[in-house]
């Protein structure tokens, strides 16, 4: 169906008449209710909205970190011009950088893996080429952001890995054992991260290895925590039903996450068949104490404790079937559990689990609102001013609506918690406010990551972007000033004030990223800033070269056929943005090497023939010169 943007459309809401018929149709299809919610007419922007054009040379307010979904990448994008400034390579390969191909980047991608994955991957080139990144989310020291590092989930290969927001590259990646999926993750808020928490959402046999096939009695569902510091697992813990979305709160005591699926079944209707799911909570001193007194069972090499119903480290608070989002606010008292399936979200106080644990009180004693929103209330970011702002994917809108005034109504006055209702277009999953995860959220910005673009944008095929909507919240109503495509596909994003992060412009020479090039290049007696060089080691043959534009430190050099060559490249420019690629035509290599920086990469070079090198990065008025030839000498017949 055309829809044409000039003529008035018609509300949904008038269109369908109930609430409940709408519930029905959105239910029955969504693709079906999606043709009719259309935007309204765009409100004009507030006479004191904030400035959203950022002029040419002028730089954003903010960084935001969004996560590439399923294209396993992250990218830094400026907020609020919402131009995507760098793309981080983190779970991808990447054509452009060399990540996955250089020995630094596989050296991440590998390192961290299990054994067994090891051994999987053999045959398959050692590293996996795909990976589904959701939630993206940097280290805090005292409740707010401290410029350390970034956080990911790996959804498709149960990876968890580090940014270093210093250089902005991937320096760790971690294979969880015994878990199956990480879906929602989380950092500890205070007093520092400390942890990053990681929910296993689907369910499996521990081990994993063809004994229990279908028996799903048998499998179990696993909550991890990842010190981020050493990027090893600290502890796990088994729950009932399976993680969704998790978060922790702003004193260091707890962390608490969504589950589904409480009936434990392994088809959708058995999934669905119960009313009601839980909140579970998570009391990390008892955990601590528990694993440091040995009250564990080793499994896949880390301590695994039981966290099921009953047990003293847990507690399972029951809410609406299938909650999702899970969301601290920034006065460090209230939680959101968003409904999804529910058109309800439950707020809880933080300041009631102390009691929760002691059995003082009972589980739903801890709930303070559960207001009414809409449908499909899927993640809720906060102002700092005591509103929440909810996204409802069904009803494509976000929801502002008032903690307070949910609490009354929850006591039984009559007043209305919500302020305002905005279509977004359309079909919004998280949405995030500016600082709003952090006790310093600033209520200036809303982003709403939508999963459905539609008619937004000049048709590109079968295949739309989806679509990232930049919210001013600064006045009593939002007011929604900018589109944005993505590719697939935006599921989380932090947004973080600039004065938080610090990267730098050149690389330190004593970078631990290229650490083992410099080691090997001692060995040999190379200086990696002066000397170009092939050293011979049996059919091993290390060629070092500098770069520094226009040219390589060698025209050429020769290897024969099996050899397994590795080059180091190292860019002794020492000016900001002088990057140099390193490419070999027909052998399919291609790295970044960044100012001051080594990069390497190794392969068999198993072409005789004359092979051009050439910079792949535009450096220099003769960056076309800059290159050489590689001459692979036949094997004597
Ligand atoms: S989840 S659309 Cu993967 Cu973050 Cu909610
Ligand atoms: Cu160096 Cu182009």
């Amino acid at each position: 169906m055309a829809i044409d943007d000039r003529q008035p459309r018609l509300n949904r809401r008038q269109l369908l008449g109930t609430t409940a018929f709408a519930a029905a149709a959105g239910a029955a299809s969504v693709g079906g209710a999606l043709t009719l919610s259309g935007a309204m007419a765009t409100p004009a922007r507030a006479a004191d909205g904030l400035a959203y054009e950022v002029k040419p040379g002028e730089l954003d307010e903010y960084y935001v970190f969004v996560s590439g979904g399923h294209s396993g990448e992250i990218r830094v994008v400026g907020m609020p011009s919402m131009r995507e400034l760098m793309r981080i390579p983190v779970f991808n390969r990447c054509s452009a950088t060399g990540w996955g191909l250089t020995n630094e980047s596989r050296k991440v991608l590998t390192e961290g893996l299990l054994p067994e994955t090891i051994e999987f991957l053999g045959e398959r080139g050692g590293i996996y080429l795909n990976g589904d990144l959701h939630h993206p989310h940097p280290s805090f020291t005292d409740g707010t952001y401290d410029g350390r590092y970034l956080f990911a989930n790996d959804k498709a290969n149960t990876r968890v890995c580090r940014i270093r927001l210093d250089v902005m590259k991937c320096d760790k990646i971690i294979q969880l054992p015994n878990q199956h999926t990480v879906h929602g993750l989380r950092v500890q808020k205070y007093p520092k991260t400390g942890y990053v928490f990681c929910n296993g959402e689907d369910r499996v046999p521990i081990p994993n290895d063809g004994k229990v096939l279908d028996d799903h009695k048998q499998y179990h569902a696993i909550f991890t925590a990842v010190d981020g510091e050493t990027m090893k697992v600290a502890w796990q813990i088994s729950v009932d039903g399976n993680l969704d979305n998790v978060d922790a709160d702003y004193q260091g005591k707890y962390a608490f996450a969504t589950c589904y699926n409480s009936e434990e079944g392994v088809t959708l209707p058995e999934m669905m068949a119960s009313e009601q799911d839980w909140v579970v909570v998570f009391d990390l001193k008892r955990i601590e104490e528990a694993v440091a007194k040995g009250e564990f069972k080793e499994m896949g090499g880390v301590p695994v404790l039981d966290g099921r119903h009953g047990s003293p480290y847990t507690r399972y608070i029951p809410v609406s079937n299938s909650p999702h989002g899970m969301n601290t606010a920034p006065d460090g008292i209230h939680l959101v559990a968003n409904g999804k399936l529910s058109p309800t979200v439950t707020v809880f106080d933080v300041r009631t689990f102390d009691d929760l644990f002691a059995d003082k009180i009972k589980p739903r004693d801890t709930v303070v609102a559960e207001p009414q929103l809409g449908l499909g209330p899927l993640h809720t970011a906060y102002d700092g001013k005591g509103n929440a702002y909810t996204t409802l994917f069904i009803d494509s809108q976000v929801c502002k609506w008032n903690i307070e005034d949910a609490k009354r109504a929850y006591k039984g006055e009559k007043v209305d918690p919500i302020r305002q209702k905005l279509d977004v277009q359309y079909q919004p999953g998280h949405n995030h406010t500016s600082m709003g995860q952090t006790k310093e959220a600033d209520g200036k910005w809303l982003i709403s990551l939508n999963k459905f673009s539609k008619d937004r944008y000049l048709n590109v095929g079968p295949l739309k972007p989806e679509n990232d909507q930049l919210i001013d919240i600064s006045g009593d109503q939002m007011v929604l000033v900018h589109d944005n495509p993505t590719f697939a596909e935006p599921h989380d994003a932090t947004i973080v004030h600039n004065s938080k992060i610090n990267p730098v412009s050149t690389w330190n020479r004593e970078d631990p990223f290229f650490a083992d090039a410099v080691k090997q290049a001692k060995a040999d007696k190379i200086d990696l800033l002066s000397d170009s060089q092939v050293i011979r080691d049996g059919n091993k043959v290390r060629v070092y070269m500098t770069s520094a534009a226009p040219a390589f430190g060698l025209d050429s050099f020769n290897v024969r056929e099996g050899d397994e060559v590795t080059v180091y490249v190292t860019n002794i420019d020492d000016v900001e943005d002088l990057t140099h690629g390193f490419a070999i035509v027909n052998y399919g290599i291609n790295m970044e090497v960044g100012p001051q920086a080594t990069a390497s990469v190794t392969f068999k070079a198993d072409r005789p023939g004359v092979w051009w090198y050439y910079c792949s990065w535009f450096c220099h008025a003769m960056h076309m010169e800059m290159k050489g030839r590689m001459f692979v000498e036949p094997k004597q017949a």
